[in-house]
């Protein structure tokens, strides 16, 4: 085996691309900006600059490892150089820390304190730009954007949509989306991709907190909360707890603190959803028409599709997403009940998402019932947790409490819909359901090979004697490259389930961050956790979705549970 020495320390090579992995697996924790092991190497930040014993100074993200290879990371000469450069980047920054999104959650701030600056020689002549709020999702700022092309790989590599770019040379470079347009007039389907990877505030989310406030306070107002799947596994990132935790107990009992009159659980319109769509299945496979069927829940991938394969939008199923069809069922449930009742009170909907793009779902027309928007503010798991703190609860301590009845049973298979292959293993499991033998045909779609982070992954299952042939797809670019292999015949499926971000909801754009691999690897195994302790397993054998559809729905399907 090879070795390289680093500050005195000899470490093998063990297939390592650059010599940046090879220092951090030696447990030296060096400052970059632009480097993600997910995306090309762009070597633009400098600040993974290392010395070697002939005094070269370079980026030890974009050099390789050689045998022998001799290396400081932390000679004074190199400190001064990562110093200076940290100056440099702060000096064309404005500096409005303290009202920033990002306050304290910024690699900028964090690495300013970490290499020690503690003043910067240099004035920022730059003109303030004005800020792109155009897009329902994100807000961007380029007047913090310190240029590491994060986003622009991102948005490229990862998504496969390209909406962000540079723009210009040398002191005037920006990075914007092209012609400087704003981005809702852009290809952008506001996966909030750009916003995880952003390190300072150039990109955050769009803040729809004010507006859920605002109803929380006015006594003629109900406000309904439903909960995503991947919140719970989130949202105690932001409090300290353990990654990966379920804290959907903490989330409801602080929900109800802050004011909210009912609490609910977006499983509960999954658990519909797995109804609807596996009926939708069987049908298009029963008349043979419009295969393969693509999943509908995720509105990225919805809007990706509108753009760039508009001739494919009738495969799409007609369903709407649980948060769709539950906010539709939320407001109709207490529109009823306030007319038997004789209750003249308005019902304020919001959904907690992990997803950015959801904001932009919730005002589609087909999202609307009668003309009426159903879910009327959708924050993100990260707005959520800005509230709690807002309302000074201490989420770490809150007692768990139960969801609201009459949704208040939801399955397992529900529950998992918020990671890659979620869905597909949901309406699975209705259609093979089984009841005499069912836990062995959960153990059979379990190991089915729809579990596991490859960005395609395949199965087939038997309908009568007709094999039904499945892909589960995540990240946008994935996605492209296999639609393409579709539309040539090299590939045929019955159905696709599709998520716009890599490893499902638990990665969406509205999650806190900074997200590590282990946080990741944490989020999937604590959804899965959670379905495995569900004493519901499947939606079939959740009791409530009989009772809605018998007392609630009543042959109204197509007016509150499909788009068109
Ligand atoms: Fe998802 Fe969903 S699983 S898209 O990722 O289908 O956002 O968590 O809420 O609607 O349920 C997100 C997560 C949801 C929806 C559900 C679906
Ligand atoms: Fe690209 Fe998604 Fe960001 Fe839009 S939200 S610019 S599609 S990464």
């Amino acid at each position: 085996m090879d070795f390289i020495t680093i500050d005195s320390q000899s470490v093998p090579i063990e297939g390592e691309k650059n010599i940046l992995s090879i220092i951090r697996k030696a447990g030296i924790d060096l400052p970059t900006f632009c480097y993600h092991s997910e995306l090309s190497i762009y070597g633009a930040c400098r600040m993974c600059v290392v010395e070697d014993d002939r005094g070269r100074v370079f980026a030890s993200c974009s050099e390789q490892p050689r045998k022998g290879m001799v290396i400081k990371t932390n000679s004074s000469k190199i400190q001064k150089y990562r110093k200076l450069i940290m100056e440099l980047l702060l000096s064309s920054h404005c500096r409005d820390c303290t009202t920033c999104h990002k306050n304290g959650i910024c690699e900028l701030q964090k690495l300013a304190y970490k290499v020690g600056v503690d003043a910067v020689r240099f004035t920022n002549n730059k003109e303030t730009l004005p800020l792109d709020t155009s897009s329902p999702s994100i807000v961007r700022d380029p007047n913090k954007c310190i240029l590491c092309g994060d986003c622009v790989r991102t948005c490229d590599e990862v998504q496969g949509v390209g909406a962000l770019d540079f723009a210009f040379r040398g002191s005037e470079m920006q990075v914007m989306p092209a012609f400087n347009k704003p981005l809702a007039e852009t290809n952008c389907v506001g996966c909030g991709q750009c916003r995880v990877v952003c390190p300072t505030g150039a990109i955050t989310i769009k803040k729809d907190e004010e507006r859920v406030w605002e109803a929380l306070d006015d006594p003629n107002t109900r406000v309904v909360a439903q909960i995503a799947p991947a919140v719970r596994v989130a949202i105690g990132d932001s409090f300290g707890i353990p990654k990966g935790t379920n804290s959907m107990g903490k989330l409801v009992g602080a929900l109800r603190r802050m004011g909210f009159d009912k609490v609910y659980d977006t499983t509960f319109g999954a658990d519909l959803t797995v109804y609807e769509e596996s009926k939708e299945l069987v049908e298009r496979i029963q008349n043979n028409e419009k295969l393969p069927l693509f999943t509908s829940c995720c509105p990225g991938w919805v809007k990706f599709c509108e753009n760039k394969f508009p001739e494919l939008t009738d495969h799409i199923s007609t369903c709407r997403s649980p948060q769709g069809m539950f906010s539709a069922l939320l407001k109709d449930y207490y529109r009823t009940q306030d007319e038997k009742e004789g209750v003249d009170m308005k019902t304020f909907v919001v959904s907690i998402m992990p997803c950015t793009a959801k904001k932009g779902e919730a005002i589609r027309d087909d999202y609307k019932t009668d003309g009426v928007q159903d879910t009327d503010a959708s924050i993100t798991t990260a707005e959520a947790a800005r509230m709690i703190r807002r309302a000074a609860i201490k989420f770490e301590d809150i007692e768990e409490e139960a969801v609201d009845m009459p949704f208040g049973i939801v399955s397992g298979g529900g529950v998992i819909f918020g990671v890659t292959g979620g869905v597909t293993e949901a309406v699975l499991r209705k259609i093979s359901y089984d009841k005499d033998h069912n836990h062995k045909a959960l153990g059979e779609i379990k190991f089915s090979g729809i579990r596991g982070i490859e960005g395609v992954k395949e199965t087939s299952i038997m309908l009568g004697d007709r094999e039904v042939k499945i892909a589960v797809v995540h990240g946008l670019g994935n996605a492209s490259k296999l639609i393409e292999e579709i539309k040539a015949g090299k590939r045929n499926y019955d159905f696709v389930e599709v998520m716009a971000c890599k490893r499902g909801c638990v990665m969406g754009g509205g999650q806190p961050v900074p997200a590590g691999p282990r946080t990741k690897q944490m989020r999937m195994k604590g959804l899965y956790s959670v379905d495995t302790a569900s004493q519901v397993r499947t939606s079939n054998e959740n009791p409530l979705v009989r009772l809605v559809y018998d007392d609630m729905i009543n042959g109204r399907e197509h007016k509150l549970l499909h788009t068109r």
